[in-house]
């Protein structure tokens, strides 16, 4: 008898045991895939043209104006202060170990008071020749893009007046690959001149960098660079194929609400060039990667590894706990 309530009362404190863990490690599992679920729906990169994905792309950070004394221009270590641009010497020998960045307001800036000088300088020396200085820089950032989505950049170029064109020649890049060359004769220039130019390309789906670089004549002067924003202009949007038969499938378009990007006409005096193909004419082309793809992939990509929600090990789990064994009593 007494072993008997023993068994009993045994046997009921375990399946108290038991549907304790169970409730536990449900409420568990709900919150992780609620925690998971939040964090890609807040990371995941979305195609919102009115979204301009780069920062400071006006340079109007740092300010000039809080340099004591304000001479139209100073150096600024590569992302700093507001910076936000990674800047790099093209020829780092003998250069100050942090790239600087030469921003300028002494002209009219075609987007608020600043501008970015990309034959920078490596001190605030102010009347020197900076003869020897090996001051072209480059300036890149990089976003996370969608995939087969196109991207449009687009910048404002100005020669510094008084330099010729060999002294002002800017190179715009994706991934390393050199996509627009700007070039203009500020010889006979009296004042700013500048002009809108613009490029597109298709997202890889993985981190893609756009770079801005000087590539004239090394002497601290020239190549001048403002107004730079990157937008995501067309997504492809994904839809169910019409079918009669049993088979179902997806076929991806673009989003025909977007326009097409039309680059800016070339003024007289700007030289430009590019390579062919980036620009996407077509409601639906071929996807160009303009650069080798990487393993990168969109957070909470299914299945892909990085990113992607780790498989759950809790029905293996629920069967062991469900699983029946023999209970041992003396
Ligand atoms: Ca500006
Ligand atoms: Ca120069």
């Amino acid at each position: 008898m007494k072993n008997h309530f023993n068994y009993q009362e045994s046997a009921f404190i375990i399946t108290v045991f038991r549907i304790s863990v169970i409730v536990f490690l449900l409420s568990m599992f709900f919150l992780m895939t609620e925690r998971s679920f939040a964090a890609t729906s807040t990371t995941a990169p979305v195609c919102d043209p009115s979204v301009n994905l780069v920062s400071n792309g006006s340079f109007e950070s740092p300010d000039l104006t809080s340099v004591v004394p304000v001479t139209g221009w100073d150096i600024f270590e590569s992302k700093i202060n507001g910076l936000d641009w990674e800047v790099s010497w093209i020829n780092p020998v003998g250069a100050p170990v942090v790239a600087l960045l030469e921003l300028q307001n002494g002209y009219n800036a075609p987007d608020g008071l600043q501008y970015a000088e990309l034959d920078s300088n490596w001190s605030k020396a102010p009347g020197l020749t900076y003869a020897g200085e090996a001051t072209p820089v480059s300036i890149e950032q990089s976003i996370h893009t969608i995939k087969d989505a196109e991207y449009a950049l687009n910048w404002s170029f100005s020669p510094l007046p008084g330099y010729d064109t060999t002294d002002n020649v800017l190179e715009i890049l994706v991934d390393g690959v050199v996509l627009k060359t700007n070039s203009a004769d500020g010889i006979p220039l009296n004042d700013i001149d500048w002009v809108n130019d613009s490029v597109s390309f298709i997202g890889t789906g993985a981190v893609m960098t756009v770079t801005f670089r000087d590539a004239g004549k090394v002497n601290s002067f020239g190549t001048l660079l403002d107004n730079v924003s990157l937008n995501c202009i067309d997504a492809p949007v994904v839809t169910k194929k019409k079918s009669s038969s049993s088979s179902s499938g997806t076929r991806t378009n673009r989003n025909n609400k977007i326009p097409t990007l039309t680059p800016t006409p070339t003024v007289a005096g700007l030289s430009t060039s590019s390579v062919p193909s980036p620009i996407v004419s077509a409601p639906t082309p071929t996807p160009l990667v303009v650069a080798e793809q990487v393993s990168v992939v969109p957070v909470g990509a299914p299945d892909t590894g990085a990113g992607g929600t780790a498989k759950s090990n809790y029905p293996s789990m629920f069967n062991l706990l469900l699983t029946p064994r023999r209970l041992k009593f003396s």
